[in-house]
Formats: structure tokens, C-alpha cells, sequence
């Protein structure tokens, strides 16, 4: 038994290190402060406020910050917002401590989004807040004072390739329709170059540079970029939008977050609604329940979560998302002790009932779902010396037991009726020792089995589409050679129901079903096809609900480890995503 562990230890903190070591281009030191944070303010702000998502009297489909791409504004028509631009309530005291109060550690500001104007007093282009609007302010300035104040961490986006207002960068098409008269390098060395050099020379101590989409930017202007940054300010980090892979950190794509563990450190930038830049008609608000989960999700996750806002026109954070903030901040005032330099969840699979972090002698719960009779944990090895409440240190009684016979390692919580907090009720546990947990993947207490696509074994064929998104997903499997099988261990024999999980693409839209598929365990064989059974919450992504194929019952006849096998019996030609798949759930039959 001993061995056991100290190889599950072993493994555990093989695990461990591959999951937080930093890129190779990152010394530990730039990443410490921001992995340390773990929850940033993005903000989008620019001229793009003024229409606010409406182009002569129509309302423009898409984000606010797009307007001048997706109604064809000509840079001549565009301009003429400037003069219009005039934020008078802009108050950097006041959006700093909305950010500070909700547990926000650094900001990240547009200095320049895709439109090109500069946000901040430029002597590379007049096309800039100073020089053009009657605000004549330069707002950065006084973030930058305001933030040295209050603490917390400047941070600048700034878009290097797309710059929709220059006829020699990537973008416009309607106003620069020639592609060949075009020279990227001349706009590249005339104003990214000299603008990056004064975001970094002007404006103090600066936490990073958030670059955004790369699109076709050369491996050497990536490079130069990156390196530029590094050497005006050493501890500068610079984001992995930056193209090639040269940033210091890894961005997920927009509103998602990874269920795979992810091997850099990696950021989520997420809306509150639908946009980033504020639009007048978008009302689609996350409730703070999701935001609280969102926040503890990526943490649990070994990843930053960058919320955004979109101030008015005005200068004025919407006030829909400052309560949101706010109802943020004060869960974080509770519990921020299991948000803040955190380690992600130490077993390879997620939980039924919630999430984990972790810190040296600590294991943070956040129960998002009250189980009704207590809650019961496997796995857990390291001995358990104390558990209570987060929020008001509340004991709660506990019990561990190790049974060797069956190889379960149970500890049973006894806990209140209801659910202290309804959003995340975290329940901290003092651990005696180091932490030791078994990664295998085995039956929950409630009698559930979860085999994620991205801890099997996967066998693909020499032709095989498939691939592992940055969510954790298998995508394209459309090759019916591929095959993919688990081992894991059932701890309470009896008969289970199986589902697959799928789900549409990565930016969402697109499912494919129909595939016939032959599941293989305990002597079993299940064959049936890829249907439409019902939605599951996407914990990614709360607009696209993953899809629960049945594909049949199985039955258990003793504890111990199983293998279950996923094979194509039948797929159907030219699919054009194929199977999306999620995972394999057992449950209990009822
Ligand atoms: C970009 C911008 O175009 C957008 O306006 C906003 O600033 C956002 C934060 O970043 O949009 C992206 C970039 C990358 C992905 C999605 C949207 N992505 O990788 O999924």
C-alpha cells in the first residue's frame, strides 16, 4: 500500500509540474504576480461607443467594437466620431475601485483596438484621444496614477495587425481593396513598433501587453515584438496572441473555458453580455452565479479569468455590469483565499458536485451543486485534520475511512441542510500532509462514472482528422478506424445507464450525429447511433448545452477496474465535424 501511494505520489507531482511549468520563454519571475491574481478586468473602449452597435439608424449584427468592419465605415465617416467622442463622467478612481472591490488584481485596457485609434497621447499618429476628441485627456495616464494608487497591475491590449484605419495593415478591405499594393512592414515599423515602444515608456510599471489576433504577422515581427517588450520592461508579459507561440501565457479562445489540462499558464477573456465594446441593445447579462463559477472554474483549472467591460461613451461602466461586479466582490471578499494563488484541481477528472483548488496543506471545495445527504469524496489519501466552512470558518464534521479491502479511500462530509451560498459554497480542508490523491479514474459516490474524451486512450489511425481542442474535446473524428478506450474502477456494482456527451464546435455551432458506435465493457457490447437525447449544461460555454446521446444499459457485477472500449461501427459519409466528443457517463439506474 505504501508504494501504491508514494507512486501515486510520484505520478501526482509529475502531473503537477507539467500543468504549471511556465513557457520556455517565461522566466518564473515575470509570470509570478499574474499567476498569483488569477482574475483580471478586461476593458474595450473606444470611439466605436458613439454608434454603440447602431450605423444610420440600423442596428449592426456582431460586437461593438467591430462596427466599422461589418458596416463597411468608411475611414473618412469613422474619423468624424472623434470629435463626437467626449467622456466627461470618465472617473479612473472610480473604475479602478470597481475593479479592486470585485477582487480584480490587474486591468487590461484597449490602448488600441482594431479600429486604430489610439486611446493615450501619441506622438506616432494624431489619430488618438488627445489630439482628436474634445476630451483632450489622456485616460491612461490616469489610470496609470490611479492604479499605482489603489494597487493594482496596467496592462495594455493593443491590436498589431488588424488596423482597420492604416492602407498598410491587415483589415480593410473596403477602403484598401488592393491586397498587393499593401506593405505590412512599413505600418508594422512606423506605428506598431514606435506605439508598443510608447505604451512602455510613458505610462510607468506595465503588467503585460495583450496583443490580439495575429492573423498573418511573420515569425520575426512576432519576435521582434515580444522581444521588444521584454527589453523596454523585463518583468512585461506579453500575451499569446502575439502569434507563433511567443507569449508568455496562452489565451483560450473568447468565452471558453479549458477542460484539458492545459500545460502553460492560460488566460479566458469572457463578456458580461455578448460584446466587448458597449452596445446600446445588448442586454444579454450573465447572472453573477455564472461569473462566481466561471472565476472558480478557471482557477480550478490552472487558468486567469479577464472579465470584461465596455464603459459608455460617457465613460461610464454600465451599471448592469458594476452590481454583477459588485455581487462578485463580495462573494470574493469570503472567499478569495481559494481563488488567489491556487493550484488547479489535483485529480485528472472533474467533480460532479463542483470544482477544486488547492495550496500547500489545503484543498478549497466549491460545491456548486448542495448534495442533499452529505458529500463523499474518493481518492483522497493525504489524512484530512480539519474542514470548515470558508466563509465564517464554520466547522463541519467530517470522516475518513480507509478501506483497503476495496481499494476506496472515503472521506464523508456532513453537511447543513441547505447550501450557505447558492452561488459557491467553498469548504476548506486542513490536510496533515502533503497531498496525495489517486488520479485513477473511478465511480463517484453518487454512483456516477465520467470517462473525459481527453484522458483516454486514444488510437488514431495514420488518417485520422481528429484532434484535441484547447477545451479538452475531441474534435473531427469522423475516421472509423479511430477508436477510444478507459480503464477505470467501480466501487458500487449494479446496473448503469451510458451516454455519450458531445458537443458543438469549439466557437460553437455545428453537430454532427448519426454515427453508429459499438461501446465494449464488462463483457458487454452496446451498438446504437449518435442522437439528439437531451441537453447538458456546457460548463465552458452557457449558450451551447452539450448533447446526451443513450446508447444503452450495462450491468456491474463486482467492485474493481474495468476497461470500456468506444468503437465506429457504421459512420456516415462526408460529415462535415463528425463526432464531437465530450465523454462517456455511467449512471445509475433509477
Ligand atoms: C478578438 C477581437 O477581434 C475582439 O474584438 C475582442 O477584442 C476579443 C477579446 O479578441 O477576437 C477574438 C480573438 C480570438 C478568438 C476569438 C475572438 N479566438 O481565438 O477564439
Amino acid at each position: 500500500m505504501r508504494s501504491v501511494c508514494v507512486v501515486i505520489l510520484g505520478l501526482f507531482l509529475v502531473l503537477q509540474l507539467a500543468a504549471q511549468a511556465p513557457a520556455a520563454n517565461a522566466p518564473q519571475s515575470r509570470l509570478e504576480w499574474w499567476t498569483q491574481s488569477r482574475f483580471g478586468m478586461f476593458v474595450h473602449w473606444g470611439i466605436y461607443t458613439v454608434p454603440a452597435g447602431e450605423w444610420n439608424g440600423r442596428e449592426i449584427n456582431g460586437l461593438g467594437e467591430w462596427i466599422m468592419n461589418r458596416a463597411k465605415i468608411p475611414v473618412g465617416d469613422y474619423e468624424k466620431l472623434a470629435a463626437q467622442f467626449n467622456p466627461v463622467q470618465f472617473d479612473a478612481e472610480k473604475w479602478v475601485s470597481i475593479a479592486k472591490n470585485s477582487g480584480m488584481k490587474y486591468i487590461t485596457i484597449t490602448s488600441k483596438h482594431h479600429d486604430g485609434f489610439a486611446m493615450y497621447g501619441s506622438n506616432v499618429s494624431p489619430y488618438n484621444i488627445v489630439d482628436l476628441t474634445p476630451f483632450h485627456r489622456d485616460p491612461m495616464k490616469e489610470l496609470a496614477a490611479a492604479c499605482q494608487r489603489q494597487g493594482l497591475k496596467l496592462c495594455f491590449y493593443y491590436s498589431q495587425t488588424q488596423d482597420w484605419h492604416e492602407p498598410d495593415a491587415v483589415g480593410n478591405d473596403w477602403d484598401f481593396p488592393d491586397e498587393r499594393a499593401k506593405n505590412f512592414q512599413k505600418y508594422y515599423d512606423e506605428k506598431v513598433i514606435p506605439q508598443v515602444r510608447e505604451l512602455l515608456t510613458n505610462y510607468g510599471p506595465i503588467g503585460l501587453i495583450w496583443f490580439d489576433t495575429p492573423r498573418n504577422i511573420t515569425v520575426e515581427q512576432s519576435r521582434k515584438l515580444a522581444d521588444l517588450v521584454h527589453m523596454l520592461q523585463p518583468q512585461c508579459l506579453v500575451s499569446g496572441r502575439v502569434g507563433h507561440g511567443l507569449g508568455d501565457y496562452d489565451s483560450a479562445g473568447d468565452n471558453q473555458i479549458s477542460v484539458g489540462a492545459v500545460k502553460r499558464p492560460w488566460e479566458t477573456p469572457v463578456t458580461i453580455n455578448d460584446t466587448w465594446g458597449f452596445k446600446k441593445n445588448d442586454h444579454n447579462w450573465k447572472s453573477s452565479r455564472v461569473l462566481i463559477r466561471q472565476l472558480a472554474t478557471t482557477a480550478s483549472r490552472g487558468g486567469n479569468y479577464l472579465l470584461n467591460v465596455g464603459p459608455t461613451s460617457q465613460g461610464v461602466i454600465p451599471p448592469e455590469s458594476v452590481e454583477r461586479l459588485q455581487a462578485v466582490g463580495k462573494w470574493m471578499s469570503a472567499n478569495s483565499e481559494s481563488i488567489y494563488a491556487t493550484s488547479p484541481n489535483p485529480f485528472p477528472y472533474e467533480l460532479p458536485w463542483g470544482v477544486i483548488t488547492t495550496k500547500p496543506g489545503k484543498l478549497y471545495l466549491h460545491v456548486f451543486s448542495w448534495p442533499q445527504n452529505g458529500l463523499t469524496m474518493y481518492g483522497m489519501h493525504s489524512r484530512v485534520q480539519g474542514a470548515a466552512l470558508l466563509a465564517n470558518r464554520a466547522p463541519v464534521t467530517f470522516l475518513q475511512k480507509q478501506d483497503k479491502a476495496n481499494g476506496v479511500a472515503a472521506l464523508n462530509l456532513k453537511l447543513p441542510a441547505t447550501a450557505p451560498d447558492p452561488d459557491d459554497s467553498v469548504i476548506v480542508l486542513d490536510l496533515a500532509g502533503p497531498l496525495e490523491v489517486d488520479p485513477s479514474l473511478e465511480q463517484q459516490p453518487d454512483g456516477t462514472v465520467t470517462l473525459p474524451a481527453h484522458l483516454s486512450e486514444f488510437h488514431r489511425s495514420a488518417e485520422s482528422q481528429a484532434q484535441l481542442d484547447s477545451r479538452g474535446v475531441v474534435e473531427r473524428w469522423t475516421n472509423p478506424q479511430d477508436w477510444m478506450e478507459w480503464s477505470f474502477k467501480v466501487n458500487a456494482p449494479g446496473s448503469l445507464d451510458v451516454e455519450l456527451i458531445t458537443s458543438q464546435q469549439k466557437y460553437g455551432g455545428g453537430w454532427d450525429g448519426q454515427q453508429r458506435l459499438v461501446v465494449a465493457v464488462a463483457s458487454q457490447t452496446l451498438s446504437a447511433v449518435v442522437a439528439d437525447n437531451g441537453a447538458l449544461e456546457n460548463p465552458s460555454n452557457p449558450y451551447w448545452p452539450y448533447v446526451i446521446s443513450k446508447m444503452g444499459r450495462v450491468r456491474f457485477n463486482k467492485r474493481g477496474t474495468y476497461n470500456l472500449s468506444v468503437k465506429p461501427e457504421d459512420f456516415p459519409a462526408g460529415q462535415m465535424y463528425g463526432l464531437t466528443l465530450v465523454s462517456i457517463r455511467l449512471r445509475p439506474v433509477k
